[in-house]
């Protein structure tokens, strides 16, 4: 058993109806035990790529799938949503990346594969990934710092 916290977001057409519709079907999906999120929130762009406000949050995810397996079940998802690749960092209907995955005993697990790099490589950058993972995991250690005092950092940061 794996517990899977998967990134979410969308910032084309109906946002809150794509990221209902990844809820269901993971919640569907053999091998999936149980489906809980953070509340969606909405953020400004972050990269690059001019173009419009997010809708973002994190999915917590029990499941016995391996994480290339899970990795390839997301990737379905988003090509059922419509998700199309143009622009690296640009507009998605739907975007689902693993973030951080832990085992039976709390450990992380790691992957390095050509195709899966977890943890996320920009996680921990992030706000938009952050705040939402605090919500559903408070007492989330990333390399002996806090989530709370990390988001403090980015924040300072920021303004
Ligand atoms: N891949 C490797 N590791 C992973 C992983 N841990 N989870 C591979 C998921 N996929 C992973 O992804 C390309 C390939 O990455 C996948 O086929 C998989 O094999 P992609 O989704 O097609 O490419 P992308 O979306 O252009 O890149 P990426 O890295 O997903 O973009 P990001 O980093 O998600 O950035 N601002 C706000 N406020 N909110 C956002 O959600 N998102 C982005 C996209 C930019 N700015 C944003 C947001
Ligand atoms: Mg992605």
């Amino acid at each position: 058993m794996y517990i899977y916290y998967i990134g979410i977001g969308s910032n084309l057409g109906d946002r809150e109806g794509y990221l209902a519709f990844a809820v269901s079907e993971l919640t569907n999906t053999d091998g999936v035990r149980s489906v809980n999120h953070s509340s969606w929130i909405e953020t400004p762009p972050w990269g690059p790529v001019e173009q419009g406000p997010f809708l973002n949050g994190i999915l917590k995810v029990e499941a016995t799938l391996t994480p290339l397996v899970m990795l390839d079940t997301i990737l379905h998802i988003e090509r059922l949503a419509g998700r199309q690749r143009e622009i690296h960092w640009g507009p998605r209907t739907l975007d689902l990346d693993i973030v951080w995955i832990e085992d039976e005993a709390d450990q992380c697990v790691q992957v390095n594969t050509a195709n899966l790099v977890v943890p996320h490589p920009y996680f921990w950058e992030r706000i938009f990934v952050l705040e939402p993972l605090q919500e559903i995991y408070p007492q989330f250690i990333y390399q002996g710092v806090s989530i709370h005092n990390r988001l403090e950092e980015l924040r300072a940061i920021e303004s």
